[in-house]
């Protein structure tokens, strides 16, 4: 056999002699990667077995597949001894103490802005909304051009926008989901979508604002859709959210892609208690259908911008929203 038996038989006696010699775990595994790994010794020498004799390689394969398993078996034997004389030492150590409680293991849980998210997305799946998305870095005919947003806006300018070197901005709103949207529908109604995300403007952070915050976006389009819809469905989506019948009222407001545009305000239902700001809506402007390849003169609707951050705010009671992305365990543990 050309010399390979008797190099197969010292290499067997070899393994399982340094096996038995081993004074820790660490040294069979070294001893386990230089003989059967991949690249070990037993895998150089079965690579010897195109020289030999056809009717001899079956033999000498067999006697290679015998090797291994003994020399794993001893392997195996010689681990489960080191382990437990690990073990019976770790039980003889008179500072050892089997009723110890083991240590808490900390449970997660969803984010604030996860489950407020997850309830928004829930209530609009109900209502015959999709919900979808969009990415955060964005064109800047998507995030300004085609919403109508002129280039002397001061949302251009470079102290409120994160701007790319590539040319592209990180999304300062939600807002060009809704183009996304009617273009991958091919701008055929009914389109009814929802597209919470992540949204970036180069502000300083103070208590009620961040640089990376939330939104969702919601967009209804079909014929003969009106206020009194987009009126209707945020104060049905309103009074689920908060639990409550709602009241909610709309004051005028400019944005650029919508016509008329609202900022939009809710209270608890019959009472005399603060109004509270909470999103912008309107009426799609008629360049933003156009521009998402809708027919303008034909369909028309609603669209809207929610924070997210500030609702979660008023849910859980969150003064700051600095902590939303702080990442702390003192803060997230508490919910
Ligand atoms: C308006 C009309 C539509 O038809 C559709 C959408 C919109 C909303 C518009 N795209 C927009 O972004 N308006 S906004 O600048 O007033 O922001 C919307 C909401 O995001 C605010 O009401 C507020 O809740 C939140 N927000 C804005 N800046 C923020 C912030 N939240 C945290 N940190 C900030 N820096």
């Amino acid at each position: 056999m050309n010399g390979l038996a008797e190099r197969l038989q010292s290499l067997s006696d070899e393994a399982l002699a340094k096996i038995g010699a081993a004074t820790g775990a660490s040294e069979l595994e070294e001893i386990e990667k230089t003989i059967l790994g991949r690249k070990g010794e037993l895998a150089l020498l079965m690579r010897g077995i195109g020289g030999l004799e056809p009717s001899e390689r079956g033999p000498f394969g067999k006697a290679v597949n015998e090797a291994k398993g003994a020399i794993a078996a001893a392997l195996g034997e010689r681990k489960d001894s080191f382990e437990a004389a690990r073990m019976s030492s770790e039980l003889d150590d008179p500072h050892f103490d089997p009723t110890e409680p083991t240590p808490e293991h900390a449970v997660g849980h969803l984010h604030p802005i996860t489950k407020v998210r997850r309830e928004v997305e829930e209530i609009f799946l109900r209502m015959g909304f999709d919900v979808t998305d969009g990415p955060e870095v964005e064109t800047e005919e998507f995030n300004f051009d085609l919403l109508n947003i002129p280039s002397h806006h001061p949302a251009r300018d470079l102290q409120d926008t994160f701007w790319l070197d590539s040319g592209h901005v990180l999304r300062t709103h939600t807002s060009c989901v809704q183009l996304r949207a009617m273009i991958a529908r091919g701008g055929k109604p009914p389109i009814r979508v929802i597209a919470p995300g992540r949204v970036f403007r180069n502000e300083q952070p103070d208590a009620t604002h961040e640089h990376t915050f939330h939104q969702v976006e919601g967009l209804m389009l079909d014929e003969g859709v009106s206020v009194a819809d987009l009126k209707g469905v945020l104060t049905t989506f309103l009074s689920r959210l908060f639990g409550q019948a709602c009241e909610v009222r709309l004051r005028p407001h400019y944005f650029p892609f919508v016509e008329p545009g609202f900022e939009l305000d809710v209270r608890r239902a019959g009472s005399k208690g603060e109004w509270l700001e909470l999103m912008g809506c309107g009426m799609v402007h008629p360049n933003v259908l156009r521009a998402g390849g809708v027919d303008a003169d034909r369909i028309s609707g609603f669209a809207f911008g929610i924070g997210l951050d500030r609702v979660a705010m008023m849910r859980y009671g969150i003064d700051d929203i600095r902590w939303m992305m702080s990442g702390d365990p003192r803060f997230l543990s508490q919910f």
